[in-house]
Order: structure tokens, then C-alpha cells, then sequence
């Protein structure tokens, strides 16, 4: 391993030795540790406090048993997890995902990468992250219901409005949403906003749903108009995954005058050269729940790929939306070939750090995930804020907010980049401004001898 600072490479052996078996949750710390090496260079204050020790270590890690029925009358168990990573500078926020890769190294991994994100939004939000290996895909509605109720059974005593508030990620919308608020407030015997992405109907924000997409957009416009005095219009733009963000990305491209021509999930990507039909993919995903396939038959001129990913076809933007380490350095030499000229990440993680690696040397724009995607876990911290006043925004009110808030976190990350020497790396930028705030928090509330 080769670290500069001695401090950051001790912590990092130690890291590996103590967390072993938990290559995603290396991967993501590994990445902030070789950009933040300036910060901690210049000054010693953090390794004196031993900030790097601590904030690597999750302040909780729950795991519980989840017990539910299945429709054919079989008693299921699932594991369930909460990781309370940092409460700094907020309550834990951050979403809760049902795949059956979810592990404690997955979620770490998500968890950690909260804690920067959170505090790259500007508003007072602790890093946390949650979920189980259930697999939603194929059960019916009532197998979702059992499953969220039996979850939130276990969770609810673990979380509160201010003490942790979860929200959605992969597998969880605003169906589980409203499942696992129905089961919190039976059992909390109190109507709070405890999770974020919650129906409008009942203490949920307007633009939520769509933020996380739309965020990604604006981030990937401001990105865009300060380092290359450009802009989506007229480009053509590959997104990956079809689920929240993509779709949301997928509007707001539109909106923003570019082409969308790719969208994807686990089993292959579809290509439609002439636009992705909006209208239909929010039917086939939100409304049938189906396969990205299907696309492809209804629609003439689009074809379907079967087990592969879209980074082949020719794009000027590539927007990854489903989840990590799905773009790795094949996918990136075949884009610079393509000539790509942006990469900003809908998912966490996406690209794998050879990728990273090959879109920096190669000048492609790339707008790390801790600032690209932030915009979904901003305005789930605009639904709290609404919620503690009970009182709801407009849309054009809190788009808006999004709006601002992407422009800062852009203009946030690039200043820091220069000042620590750095110019142009969103990501060490976004590194740096995520933890100096955070490192700086947890020094002022002291340590218990
Ligand atoms: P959804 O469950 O709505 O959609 C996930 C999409 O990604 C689906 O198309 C899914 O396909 C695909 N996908 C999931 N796992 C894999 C895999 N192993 N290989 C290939 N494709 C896969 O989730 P979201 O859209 O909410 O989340 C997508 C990403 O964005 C995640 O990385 C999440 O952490 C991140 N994110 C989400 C935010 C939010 O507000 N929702 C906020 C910030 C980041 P399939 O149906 O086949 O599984
Ligand atoms: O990864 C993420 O930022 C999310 N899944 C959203 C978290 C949230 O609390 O809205």
C-alpha cells in the first residue's frame, strides 16, 4: 500500500486486519484516506485526536433476526442492519437497502460514505445506512408488507426524528416507505417524521422521489459549465440501472436538452437511439414492475443486450445509476475511446478506482458520488425540516433548494481542490471538504477519557 503519510498508512493496516473479509468497505475508506492527505498533512490536530481511527469505526452496528411468512405459508429469516456510522454534526440519515448482497461490508462501505456525502449537502445530517439480504424481486405485495412490518419491528427501537432517520436505496421506494412508517407509528404510538421518502399524502416532500436523479444532473451541469464551459444540450448521455435515479436522471437529461439513449438492470441494458421513451420505462419499472427487456419489444428500433452494460455504446456523458463497481476499467478505456468527456455517479461507488484512475489521466470530467448524488439525501433533509414544522413546500420551492445546494456542493468541492493543491479532482476535493467538516465537529465534542 503505498500512502504518503505514515499516520494514514498505519491506520489503513489496521483497518484491513480488524474489518477482515469486507473488500467494499476497504475500497471506499482506501479512497478517502490517498485524497485526503493534504488536510491531514497540514495539520496534526487529527492525528492527535485520532480522527481517522474513529471515524472509521462505526459509532453502531446492529444486526437483528427478521422473521416473516411467505404466501405459501413458509417461515422465512432474514438479517436486517442498521450501521449508526457518525452523529458529528446530525441525527444518522441515510437509506435502507433490500438485495441479497447486502452484508456488514456492503453497508459499512454505504454508511461510511454517508458521513462525507451528509456533510457535503451543508445540512446538519450524521452518516448511517441500513437494510437486509431479502430479495424483493418476485414476492407480492403482502410478502413486501410482512417483510417491512417484521423489519421495522426489530428497527423502530434503534431510530427516532432525532436519532436516526432512514430512507430509501436499492429495493426500497415508496411502497416499503409507507410500510415500514405504518409499522413504526403502531408501535411508536406517534406520527413523526422518522423516515424520509414518505408518500405526499402523508408528511412526505414534493421532488424527493425525483431529487436524487435530478440532483445528479445539475451537479453534472455545473461541473460541466466551470471546468469546460459546456452543458448537457445536445449531448448524448448513457445512463445505467432503471430504477430511482436512473429514471429521475433519465427527466431531467430531457429537460436539460440532452438525449438519453441507454438504460439497464441486473440482466442486460437496452439502446434506443432515438431517445428513451420516458413515459413507457416509468410504466414498465414503477407501475408492472418489469423486466428492462421488455422495452425492447415494445419499442421499434431499440434493442436489448443481454448480460452486458452499456458503456460500449458511444456517448458524450455517462451517468452510472445502478450500483457499485459496475463501471470497471474495460467499460472506461471503451468510453475515453468513445470519447466520453463526463462521468458523474448516480450510484455509490459505481466506478471501480482503476476506472476513476483512467478517467482522470485521461482529463474526462468525473463528479465522484459523494457529490454528484447527493441531491436524494439533501432533500430528504428539506422533508425533515418541513416535517418538524409541519408545514409542506412547493415544488418549485424545493427544486429549487436542490438546485442551490448542487451549485455549493460543485462549487464547495472545486475550491477545496484548489486550495490543498489539487485543482480539478472533484473527488479529493470532495473528500476533503466532506471530512474537514466532520473531523472538525468531532474534535470540538471532546473525547471520554
Ligand atoms: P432501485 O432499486 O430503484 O434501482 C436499482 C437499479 O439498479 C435497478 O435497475 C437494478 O436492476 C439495478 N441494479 C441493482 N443491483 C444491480 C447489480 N448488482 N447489477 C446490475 N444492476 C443492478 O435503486 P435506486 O435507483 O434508488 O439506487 C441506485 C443506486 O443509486 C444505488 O447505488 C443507490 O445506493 C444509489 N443512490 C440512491 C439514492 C436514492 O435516493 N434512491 C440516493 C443516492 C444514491 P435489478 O432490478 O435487476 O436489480
Ligand atoms: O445513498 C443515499 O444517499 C441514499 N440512498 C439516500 C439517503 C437518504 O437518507 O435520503
Amino acid at each position: 500500500m503505498k500512502f504518503k503519510s505514515p499516520y494514514i498508512a498505519r491506520v489503513y493496516e489496521d483497518i484491513v486486519a480488524r474489518n477482515p473479509n469486507e473488500p467494499e468497505f476497504h475500497q471506499a475508506v482506501k479512497e478517502v484516506f490517498e485524497t485526503i492527505t493534504p488536510v491531514i498533512e497540514n495539520n496534526d490536530i487529527y492525528e492527535k485526536h485520532g480522527i481517522l481511527e474513529r471515524i472509521t469505526e462505526p459509532e453502531r452496528l446492529i444486526t437483528f433476526r427478521v422473521t416473516w411468512v411467505s404466501d405459501d405459508g413458509k417461515v422465512n429469516v432474514n438479517r436486517g442492519y442498521r450501521v449508526q456510522f457518525n452523529s458529528a454534526i446530525g441525527p444518522y440519515k441515510g437509506g435502507l437497502r433490500l438485495h441479497p448482497s447486502v452484508n456488514a461490508s456492503v453497508l459499512k462501505f454505504l454508511g461510511f460514505e454517508q458521513i462525507f456525502k451528509n456533510s457535503l449537502t451543508g445540512l446538519p445530517m450524521g452518516g448511517g445506512k441500513g437494510g437486509s439480504d431479502f430479495n424483493p424481486k418476485g414476492k407480492s405485495d403482502m410478502e413486501i408488507m410482512r417483510f417491512c412490518q417484521a423489519f421495522m419491528s426489530e428497527l423502530y427501537r434503534h431510530i427516532g426524528p432525532n436519532l436516526d432517520v432512514p430512507a430509501g436505496d436499492i429495493g426500497t421506494g415508496a411502497r416499503e416507505i409507507g410500510y415500514l412508517f405504518g409499522q413504526y407509528k403502531r408501535l411508536a404510538n406517534e406520527f413523526t417524521g422518522v423516515l424520509t421518502g414518505k408518500g405526499l399524502a402523508y408528511g412526505g416532500s414534493l421532488v424527493r422521489k425525483e431529487a436524487t436523479g435530478y440532483g445528479l444532473c445539475y451537479f453534472t451541469e455545473e461541473m460541466l459549465k466551470g471546468l469546460k464551459n459546456d452543458s448537457i444540450k445536445n449531448k448524448k448521455v448513457c445512463v445505467s440501472g432503471s430504477g430511482n435515479v436512473a429514471i429521475y436522471a433519465i427527466e431531467k437529461i430531457y429537460e436539460l436538452g440532452g438525449l438519453p439513449v441507454t438504460a439497464s438492470d441486473s440482466d442486460g441494458f437496452i439502446y434506443d437511439p432515438n431517445g428513451i421513451d420516458l413515459d413507457l420505462l416509468k410504466k414498465l419499472k414503477e407501475v408492472e414492475r418489469k423486466r428492462i427487456f421488455e422495452y425492447a419489444d415494445i419499442v421499434k428500433g431499440a434493442e436489448y443486450f443481454e448480460g452486458q452494460r452499456p458503456w460500449a455504446i458511444p456517448c458524450d456523458i455517462a451517468l452510472p445509476c445502478a450500483t457499485q463497481n459496475e463501471l470497471e476499467l474495460d467499460d472506461a478505456k471503451k468510453l475515453v475511446e468513445n470519447n466520453v468527456i463526463a462521468v458523474a455517479e448516480g450510484a455509490n461507488m459505481p466506478c471501480t478506482p482503476e476506472a476513476i484512475e483512467y478517467f482522470q489521466n485521461s482529463k474526462v470530467l468525473y463528479g465522484p458520488a459523494k457529490a454528484a448524488n447527493a441531491g436524494g439525501v439533501a432533500t430528504s433533509g428539506l422533508e425533515m425540516s418541513q416535517n418538524s414544522m409541519r408545514y409542506s413546500w412547493t415544488f418549485e420551492k424545493v427544486d429549487e433548494r436542490l438546485k442551490a445546494i448542487m451549485k455549493g456542493i460543485f462549487d464547495n468541492v472545486s475550491e477545496t481542490a484548489k486550495t490543498y493543491g489539487v485543482e480539478g479532482d472533484l473527488m479529493a476535493g470532495a473528500n476533503m471538504a466532506g471530512f474537514l467538516k466532520v473531523a472538525d465537529a468531532m474534535i470540538a465534542q471532546g473525547i471520554i477519557f
